[in-house]
């Protein structure tokens, strides 16, 4: 035990008391005990790459190279999509695809090369494959976008099996690499690690990898695919955290792609940016190197306009879920209500101050003894009629849903463990007992949500809590979280799982746990309740989150650094196609200035998930508790957000519809504007606005970046023209927020009704924007909306696209007077 594990035995006998604290030590010395036994010993790892091609043949939509020690699938999708598998790695199964496989491209054929290699010409992109294995990625100009060298293995196998299976290392192969003699399963069964390196522009810039504290840029340095807790607070450089993918976006000169190894497993990818060579001519490419610990090599590339890959991106992993309405409005969390009383003294707080408030989450406080779906009767003894009352006013209430069940037999009525210990739901060891874990609740065991029964057993569970009355879910602790003293603070990685009946261990099913929690909960919920659309959101998950819900930071620390980690979370989770989630508003782990408080306040305001929370110690989160001054401003922000909403509104059907994340970079339209791309400070919200929080204590005036075009500060309705950098006021009371000339974007007026807000094209140039009304919270179909605005004799003339009354108020801004 070093020092850091002291640090963390102190945290977890602080966070279940010492009897627990105690049971979490043998937990992780079983866990350990566990891993060594179950998980492969004596191994010994030989390397292997490719080697030589030897033929080709074709395929649907590609085709598959044999080379001495391995195979390359590669098949171009419709929509443009690539995908590459080695060693026989086919597409499915996966957890990230939405659906079967797409079909192939019948366009797309492979041909032998003038190099001795293959090529496949498909309408976005290029792939050629060289005689060693080297894989590189074109635009259908020819500019390289990514080129993937020859990966390496090192194939595992067990010794014993090794003194028997003779010398394979002499395999007569004659290659350095040496060990995989062909016909023998690579990995001899044990599974193989391997890596991949490959290069891109020297003036790329790496994104995504799912929620990162340090970015959204992401800078030379090793990101770690492993969903982890990081245990009571972060801040930038603390890596990983709840909600890793293996998904990268691109984005150079060249173009944007978007490159995604679907592969659970843990694993690491190492970065590092390229360099121009000023006047020597000598470019240094940027690198990438994926390192996973096992499971397949397969990926997919997609390329084109950032706009293109995500649409592709998400028809490929699925459509956004939409939230419903309330979800888009103001939430207030807490962990620490102490009862009914506090509930309605908070929400009533809101009511007599006029601030708008859509929900309140309650947290696991609320539980029965902190047990997932139970209530405590006694602080809580009228859920349901509470949830009636705040309904009433338009505030809904959240629950917040712990994955781990307390591992205990009921007395007279069944428990959840009951439930799930007969339907046989928890995961197992090796050995075939449950695993027992520590978490709030105490001894507990966890549903193998890898196992579509355990998932339907799962989601019908949350009939409970619709029948407290809670209107949608928070997924908490799913990474999933065991304490421990040492070790990992997760379940042992010999743990069995179903994995859809392909059977496996948790060295596999670890990261995809929350993603498949997820869907647990939103079937479950689609189920039990039809007419409404769920509202879920996660802590931890992987590619295809999306379809189920969103996420939101976890516990962000309260500072200037974690008020800037937070925008990365959201730009980052937006690009690797999550588009909910916002910050715990405040910072999670302590009190923060009035300042930090309101910036952050003023921020969240512009995000998909606007919700104040912070730990049962870090204070308390309503605007009022930060004086009249911070009071005032906050409402501000709140207003604005209600007249923005049906905006947020028209944002979550596009992205439902096109994948486009509501806060996308600035670069978003205008990849190829570097200053842009190295620009974290700002973001834009849709296409009509450009928002630019203030992340320095004491500024008042700031720095922003604007893309090309003409852009209003929507405070004082100065026009600035891009691209370059401006210098604008942010008075404590609002941050900068621009407006792209000749946007049209939907608004509440002041009657509540929906008006179109129209920003005055520059001169000579056009404008017009997307509207989708509000269709209720159930499935309908939205209808889309598009308008044009023009200057016509120095008028702003707005029309519909397809030649119908405009339907709307329309209020233009950005003109003298307006
Ligand atoms: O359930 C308590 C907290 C919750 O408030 C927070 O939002 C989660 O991220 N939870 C983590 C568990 C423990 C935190 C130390």
């Amino acid at each position: 035990m070093d020092g850091r594990d002291l640090v963390r035995s102190v945290r977890v006998v602080r966070a279940v008391g010492p009897a627990q604290g105690l049971r979490s030590v043998r937990t992780a010395w079983r866990r350990r005990r566990a891993d060594a036994r179950a998980l492969p010993r004596r191994v010994s790892e030989r390397a292997r790459v490719p080697g030589a091609a030897r033929d080709a043949e074709s395929l649907p939509g590609g085709g598959l190279i044999h080379f001495a020690r391995s195979s390359l699938r590669v098949r171009v999708a419709a929509g443009g999509a690539v995908f590459c598998g080695w060693d026989g790695a086919e597409p499915e199964p996966s957890y990230a695809l939405a659906g079967p496989c797409p079909e192939a491209d019948a366009r797309a054929v492979l041909e032998p090369d003038t190099e001795g290699g293959w090529r496949i010409v498909s309408e976005r992109v290029m792939v050629t494959v060289s005689r060693h294995g080297a894989v590189e990625v074109r635009t259908p100009g020819g500019a390289v976008l990514r080129r993937e060298l020859p990966p390496r293995w090192w194939d595992r196998t067990d010794d014993r099996a090794d003194d028997r299976a003779d010398d394979s290392a002499h395999d007569g192969s004659g290659s350095p690499a040496g060990g995989h003699a062909e016909g023998r399963e690579p990995g001899g069964g044990l599974g193989s690690r391997w890596v991949q390196r490959s290069e891109v522009a020297a003036d790329a810039r790496f994104f995504g990898l799912g929620g990162r504290a340090h970015g959204p840029r992401l800078r030379d340095g090793a990101y770690r695919l492993w969903n982890t807790d990081p245990g009571g607070a972060f801040e930038p450089g603390d890596d990983p955290l709840s909600l890793t993918m293996p998904v990268q976006i691109v984005v150079a000169d060249a173009g944007t792609h978007l490159v995604f190894h679907d592969n659970s497993w843990d694993g690491r990818v190492a970065l590092r940016e390229g360099a121009e060579g000023a006047g020597s001519g000598h470019d240094r490419p940027g690198t990438c190197e994926v390192r996973m610990d096992g499971g397949p090599l397969r990926y997919w590339v997609l390329a084109g306009t950032p706009s293109r890959v995500l649409l592709g991106w998400t028809a490929l992993t699925g459509a956004p879920a939409l939230p419903p309405r309330w979800a888009l409005g103001y939430q207030h969390a807490r962990w620490g209500f102490g009862d009914e009383a506090e509930v309605r003294r908070v929400v009533a707080g809101y009511r007599e101050r006029e601030l708008p408030l859509s929900a309140v989450h309650l947290d696991i406080d609320h539980f029965d003894g902190k047990r997932v779906f139970t209530v405590d009767r006694e602080r809580f003894p009228d859920l349901p009629g509470l949830a009636g009352e705040l309904r009433a006013e338009g505030v809904r209430l959240v629950s917040i849903v712990d994955p781990a069940v307390k591992a205990e037999p009921g007395q007279e009525n069944p428990t959840v463990y009951d439930g799930g210990a007969a339907a046989d739901a928890f995961v197992r060891d090796a050995r075939g007992r449950e695993v027992r874990g520590v978490v709030w609740p105490g001894e507990s065991v966890f549903p193998d949500f890898t196992d579509a029964r355990v998932r339907k057993w799962w989601g019908g569970l949350y009939a409970e809590r619709l029948a407290q009355g809670f209107s949608g879910v928070w997924h908490d602790m799913n990474e999933p979280v065991s304490f421990a003293p040492f070790g990992e603070s997760t379940l042992p990685r010999s743990a069995r799982h179903a994995l859809e009946g392909r059977g496996g261990d948790h060295r596999e099913a670890h990261n995809v746990y929350g993603l498949a929690m997820a869907r647990a909960g939103y079937e479950g919920l689609c189920e039990l309740r039809p007419d409404e659309r769920p509202f879920l959101f996660s802590r931890s998950g992987w590619a295809g989150l999306q379809r189920y819900g969103g996420t939101w930071s976890g516990d962000v620390a309260t500072g200037w650094p974690g008020l800037r980690a937070s925008l990365s979370l959201v730009l980052g989770m937006g690009l690797c196609g999550v588009p909910y989630s916002g910050p715990d508003v405040g910072g999670f782990s302590a009190v923060p200035s009035r300042e930090l408080y309101l910036r952050w306040f003023q921020l969240g305001a512009y995000l998909p998930l606007f919700r104040t929370h912070s730990a049962i110690w870090a204070g308390r989160r309503e605007p009022w508790e930060y004086g009249p001054e911070v009071l005032a401003h906050a409402r501000t922000a709140l207003r604005e957000r209600e007249r923005l909403l049906p905006y947020f509104g028209t944002l979550g059907q596009l992205a439902r519809l096109t994948g486009a994340p509501y806060v996308r970079p600035v670069w978003w339209s205008q990849p190829r504007d570097r200053a842009l791309r190295d620009c974290e400070d700002a973001f834009l919200l849709g296409d009509a606005l450009l928002v630019a929080p203030v992340m320095e204590e004491g500024a008042t005036r700031r720095a922003v970046r604007l893309p090309r075009g003409r852009w209003y500060d929507t405070a004082t309705g100065r026009a600035y023209d891009g691209p370059g950098q401006v210098l604008v006021d942010a008075p404590l009371s609002r941050i900068p927020v621009l407006a792209r000339a000749g946007s049209v974007l939907p608004v509440a007026g002041a009657d509540g009704g929906m008006e179109l807000e129209v920003w005055a094209p520059a001169a000579g140039r056009g404008g017009g924007g997307v509207v989708v009304p509000d269709a209720g919270d159930g499935w309908q179909r939205p209808s889309v909306e598009r308008f044009t605005a023009r200057l016509v004799d120095g008028r702003v003339v707005v029309e519909r696209r397809d030649g119908g009354a405009v339907g709307y108020r329309v209020r233009v801004r950005g003109v003298e007077g307006g």
